[in-house]
């Protein structure tokens, strides 16, 4: 008698733990945050291409200057509203200027040698 008590209670025992097992929810895993991101942004003719880019705070901006005589200017002197300062000096084609944008806000920047007519845009959020 005593291990059909036992067998009764084990069986409960066992339904129990297998409702549990059952009931355990898989809680949602973190977002994972998409890693740091690069932009090319080509300076060919009298245009960077893409002349406006929304990036996020990390990424990097490649400018790539395939022809003619260029440069990338965002520096505070010429956009005093630029959260910081970026850009290099104008050069002939070919040449890469990087810039990891760190700090969020809206950036405008233009190409020396030709003036606004070449310029773009980069807003980092
Ligand atoms: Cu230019």
């Amino acid at each position: 008698m005593k291990l059909v008590i036992y067998l009764i209670f084990l069986s409960l025992l066992c339904s129990c733990a297998y409702n549990n097992i059952e009931n355990i929810e898989i809680a949602p895993q973190p977002t994972i945050p998409v890693a740091n991101q690069k932009y090319i942004v080509t300076a060919t003719g009298m245009i960077f291409t893409p002349s406006s880019l929304t990036i996020n705070k990390g990424d990097t901006v490649e400018w790539d200057n395939v022809s003619g005589f260029h440069n990338v200017n965002g520096t505070q002197t010429t956009y005093p509203s630029n959260p910081v300062s970026f850009g290099n000096s104008p050069a002939a084609a070919p040449w890469t200027y990087t810039f990891v944008f760190n700090t969020i806000g809206n950036y405008s920047y233009l190409c020396d040698v030709h003036g606004i007519s070449m310029s773009g845009t980069i807003t980092v959020q």
